[in-house]
């Protein structure tokens, strides 16, 4: 999943797409470069942001959408919206990235249901402004064992919203409520959330925990342009362990490495002229 962020303040490429053409032209890119589905979202989540309005959010992503979509591209939407969600399935995309799992807008799961999408459901506890404070996670099994019940919570509300298990995959929420040990300990154990039963989407490209393991010695962290090998590592690794998909910013470095592990995989077949 290649990401297109269409907003003037995220954190991991900082407004460089924020108009619809360059949105567009960067979608093409990602496709270009291998990407499978594009992410077109038109809100940040950076730790402290504030919200656009709703009629911001659908002007940033609905032309976007129609015009990746119109080029055959398999579009997701990255919103917390329900009426964004409805007018993003619309103008054609077919999944709805919801980072708050339903719980930031209950009605985004009738349209998930209503429209037949395929629903990520990533795990969250409050919007940007406040998630800081909401990462502790002090019970029996901790971050795991919290994410895994509480992700159980957002299935059965999903159900009982009348959307298919077919349509459902789920996301950790890496950095969302969650401290760099944090990550890494739900990194590490994948295996429980996946025993839920449902697909698995991750999302580490960028974030500030590979920044702090790349930290140099004075303790500063790598640059956010700078965390791709790290990156990389993770994708590799994951679709080791059969993950449904991994959300990136430079699909070609990710897409690269899955050509090495797929091609391991048939060595006696040969495909290349030479
Ligand atoms: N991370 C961001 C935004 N949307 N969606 C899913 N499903 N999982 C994530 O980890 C996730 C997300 C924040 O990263 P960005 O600002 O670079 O898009």
């Amino acid at each position: 999943m290649g990401v297109v962020n269409v907003t003037p303040d995220s954190f991991s490429d900082g407004g460089r797409y924020a108009d619809t053409p360059r949105a567009v032209a960067h979608g093409r890119r990602l496709l270009a470069d291998g990407a499978d589905l594009l992410d077109i979202g038109g809100e940040s989540t950076r730790p402290g942001a504030t919200r656009p309005l709703v009629s911001e959010e659908l002007d940033r992503v609905v032309p976007v959408i129609e015009a990746l979509a119109g080029d055959g591209a398999t579009v997701s939407v990255d919103t917390m919206r329900a009426e964004v969600a409805r007018a993003a399935v619309a103008a054609g995309a077919t999944v709805v990235n919801d980072v708050s799992g339903g719980l930031s807008d209950p009605g985004i799961l009738e349209v998930v249901a209503a429209t037949g999408a395929t629903y990520v459901a990533m795990h969250w506890r409050g919007h940007a402004d406040r998630m800081e404070r909401l990462a502790s996670y002090d019970g029996p099994g901790g971050v795991v064992a919290a994410v895994r019940d509480e992700l159980a919570e957002r299935v059965s509300a999903i159900r009982s919203a009348g959307v298919s298990d077919a349509q459902v995959v789920l996301d950790p929420g890496l950095g969302f409520a969650k401290g760099a040990t944090h990550n890494w300990e739900l990194l590490a154990g994948l295996d429980q959330i996946a025993a839920l039963g449902f697909p698995l989407l991750v999302g580490a490209s960028r974030k500030s925990f590979l920044g702090r393991l790349l930290a140099d010695e004075a303790g500063e962290p790598r640059p956010v342009d700078q965390r791709e090998a790290a990156n990389v590592a993770l994708t590799v690794l994951l679709a080791q362990r059969g993950i449904w998909g991994v959300r990136v910013h430079d699909v070609r470095s990710s897409r690269d490495a899955l050509r090495v592990l797929e091609r391991l995989a048939h060595p006696t077949s040969p495909k290349e002229s030479v």
